[in-house]
C-alpha cells in the first residue's frame, strides 16, 4: 500500500444498550480553536466527507453514531465532543456520551467520578460509577408544545408533545402500534411518515428547529419498568438504546404534565430490551434530566482511508 495515498484514523467502538458509538481518538480533521458550536460549523462546512467516511458504509452502517474527540475550551472539561451520524450532526447524544465516558476509561484517561464534557449544545457532566455504569447529567430539557395534532398521509391524525432533551422530539402515546422487535421495519416507515408530515406542516421545535426524532411509547416487557419506546433518528435508523436525549425529553414532558416528580425514577426500555434509568432535578425552576446506562467497548481499530478507493469517503445519501 502506498502510504502517501492512505490516511489512518484511530477509533474505539462501543455499544450502549445495543446502540453503537465510534469515538475518533486520532487522525480526525483539525477544526481549529473556538467553541464546539464553531467547530461543528467548520466540521460541517469543510470536513463533511470525513463524517461520512467514519460512519457510512462500507466501514460503518446507518445506525453508527460517530463522536469526534476534541480538545475542550474549558480546562475543567475532560473532553469536547461532536456527535454525528449517517446524515449529519447531533447536538447531544445520551447513549454516545455513555459510550464516550466508557471509552475514555478504557483508554485510562479517566477513572470513576464526575467528568465534564463540552458539546455543541452546552457543557454536560457524567459520572462513571465504580460499577462501570455511567450517569449523564443532561442539558436543560423541556416540553415546548403539548398535544399537537398533525395529519399524516395514509395514517390519519396523530397527536404528540414536542419536547427538547438535547435534540427535538415528537413524543407519541396514542399510535395503535405494537412496539416489538420483529416490527421495526414497519415502525420505521410509520414514524418516518410522521416526521415528513411534521416538516410538511411546518411543525417545528422552538425557533423553527426541525423535529428530527420521533418517539413512540408503549407498555414495557416487565412491570418493574415504566415504558418501552421506539425512536426514529435522523437518517431513518432506529435507536437500539432507549435514547438518552429522548428519555430526557420524555421525562421533561411527564414533569410538565405533573406525572413525574423530581427525583422519581423512570425506567425506559428500548425496542431491543435495554434500559436507561432516569430522573429529573429542578434548578431555578428548570428541568435537568439524568439518565444512567452501561456501555461496552467492542473494538479498537484503525480505519484506512485510501484515496484510490472509490468509496473511501463512504456511500453518502
Ligand atoms: O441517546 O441521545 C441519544 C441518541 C440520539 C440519537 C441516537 N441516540
Amino acid at each position: 500500500m502506498m502510504t502517501e495515498m492512505v490516511r489512518r484514523v484511530e477509533v474505539i467502538d462501543s455499544h450502549t444498550g445495543g446502540e453503537p458509538t465510534r469515538v475518533v481518538i486520532g487522525g480526525g480533521p483539525d477544526l481549529g480553536a473556538g467553541s464546539m458550536v464553531e467547530r461543528v460549523a467548520r466540521f460541517r462546512e469543510f470536513h463533511d466527507e470525513f463524517r461520512s467516511a467514519v460512519v457510512n458504509e462500507p466501514r460503518g452502517s446507518d445506525v453508527m453514531v460517530g463522536a469526534l474527540l476534541c480538545d475542550p475550551v474549558d480546562p475543567e472539561c475532560v473532553a469536547g465532543v461532536i456527535f454525528f451520524n449517517n446524515v449529519g450532526y447531533l447536538g447531544m447524544c445520551g447513549h454516545g456520551t455513555i459510550g464516550l465516558i466508557v471509552t475514555l476509561a478504557h483508554l485510562g484517561r479517566i477513572g470513576p467520578g464526575e467528568h465534564y464534557v463540552e458539546t455543541p449544545v452546552g457543557r454536560i457532566s457524567a459520572r462513571l460509577h465504580e460499577s462501570g455504569e455511567v450517569s449523564v447529567f443532561n442539558v436543560q430539557s423541556y416540553r415546548y408544545r403539548e398535544k399537537v395534532t398533525v395529519d399524516v398521509p395514509g395514517i390519519g391524525a396523530i397527536t404528540g408533545d414536542i419536547a427538547w432533551g438535547g435534540n427535538w422530539f415528537f413524543l407519541i402515546e396514542e399510535h395503535g402500534q405494537e412496539l416489538s422487535l420483529p416490527r421495526v421495519d414497519h415502525l420505521t416507515e410509520f414514524t418516518a411518515r410522521i416526521m415528513e408530515a411534521l416538516a410538511a406542516a411546518g411543525v417545528t421545535g422552538e425557533g423553527g428547529q426541525p423535529i428530527d426524532h420521533i418517539e413512540l411509547f408503549g407498555p414495557p416487557s416487565h412491570p418493574y419498568l415504566d415504558s418501552r419506546n421506539f425512536v426514529l433518528c435522523p437518517g431513518k435508523s432506529y435507536d437500539r438504546s432507549p435514547c438518552g436525549t429522548g428519555t430526557s425529553a420524555k421525562m421533561a414532558s411527564l414533569f410538565a404534565a405533573g406525572k413525574l416528580q423530581p427525583g422519581q425514577i423512570w425506567r425506559q426500555e428500548s425496542i431491543v430490551g435495554s434500559v436507561f434509568e432516569g430522573y429529573v432535578a429542578l434548578r431555578d425552576d428548570r428541568v435537568y434530566p439524568t439518565i444512567k446506562g452501561t456501555a461496552y467497548v467492542n473494538a479498537e481499530s484503525t480505519l484506512i482511508l485510501d484515496e484510490r478507493d472509490p468509496f473511501c469517503m463512504g456511500i453518502r445519501r
